[in-house]
């Protein structure tokens, strides 16, 4: 799992400094928001749930067009990137967003470009799913260059599949099984699938691609009939999982998650001193929640 650098939780920088209630802030990211207040004050559930939700993991909502890969790369996120919340776009909830991570299926249309345009320009992400079924990754790359100097922002190739990738060991014994007898990954699909559709052949073979699609199969064929059978690290399931999920591009994300924090901080602040006026307007310990939103103590 790739570890997302933040310093998500530590003392309020930069964007606090010029805030009345960065005193506020602080004692949330310390996790001490509920000690403000006596242990009898009805604000004290409030500051606790608002000191939650402020302290909590980054919450990445994943948009795209339908049958992109919005789940299957919301899961990449969570599963690969650590430690983050990835979910599917709730306009419910539009509030429970801090980043959003748009997902193009290939060139963007003008849908794309549309609901890219309405995303928070500090923090928005947009990558290319699917970014295994171009065949090779270099096509992938220019095809998301392509994308990026459409869109005039970065966009990076991901292949949410291979993220999630998970080689069992009946898996590993099959690809073995393949590269030993010389099988390599045909470029049509239905090459592939040419054994007789009712054989228990047919149906590892439709596994298989529904796990690793043909680029995991191709790899993983490649990389066990480069194998040296006396390297002491054997390319095991576990090996190979580990090679795929990093082939995946998932990890390239950290870095610009990192970079939209400080804004996710920002609005989290927000959030949080609008969890106080909401209190102080319902007059909930009114007096406290407004010298806590005015900096004094
Ligand atoms: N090869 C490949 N297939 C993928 C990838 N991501 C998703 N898929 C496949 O694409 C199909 C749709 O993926 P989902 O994650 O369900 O996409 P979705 O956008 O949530 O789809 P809907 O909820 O139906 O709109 C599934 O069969 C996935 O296995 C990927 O990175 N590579
Ligand atoms: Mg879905």
């Amino acid at each position: 799992m790739t570890s997302v650098t933040t310093t998500w939780g530590c003392a309020v920088q930069g964007m606090g400094t010029a805030d009345p209630a960065a005193a506020l802030l602080a004692s949330a990211a310390a996790g001490r928001l509920s000690s403000l207040v006596g242990a009898t004050s009805p604000l004290r559930p409030i500051l606790e749930e608002a000191g939650r939700r402020y302290r909590g993991p980054l919450r990445i909502e994943v948009g795209g067009r339908p049958g992109v890969g919005r789940d299957t790369m919301a899961r990449a996120v969570r599963e690969r990137l650590s430690p983050m919340h990835a979910f599917i776009a709730d306009p419910a909830r539009p509030e429970d967003t801090d980043i959003w991570l748009y997902v193009l299926p290939g060139p963007p249309r003008a849908a794309d470009r549309d609901a890219i345009a309405a995303l928070p320009a500090d923090r928005r992400i947009v990558v290319l799913g699917r970014a295994d079924t171009h065949g090779e990754w270099a096509v992938a790359q220019e095809v998301a260059a392509e994308a990026a100097h459409r869109l005039g922002l970065p966009v990076l190739p991901v292949s949410a599949l291979l993220a999630c990738a998970e080689v069992t060991a009946d898996e590993m014994a099959t690809l073995g099984c393949w590269a030993r007898s010389g099988l390599v990954m045909p470029s049509m699909v239905g090459q592939f699938l040419a054994v007789p559709t009712e054989s228990a052949e047919y149906r590892t073979r439709v596994a298989m691609l529904r796990h690793l699609d043909q680029y995991g199969i191709d790899l993983a064929l490649t990389l066990l009939a480069d194998a040296d059978p006396d390297d002491p690290v054997p390319l095991d399931a576990p090996t190979l999982t580990r090679v795929l999920r990093r082939a995946s591009g998932i990890g390239a994300l950290a870095a610009p998650i990192t970079a939209c924090e400080p804004a996710a901080r920002y609005w989290r602040g927000v959030e949080l001193r609008g969890a106080l006026e909401d209190a102080a307007a319902a007059d909930v310990d009114r007096d406290r929640a407004e010298s806590l939103l005015s900096g004094s103590r």
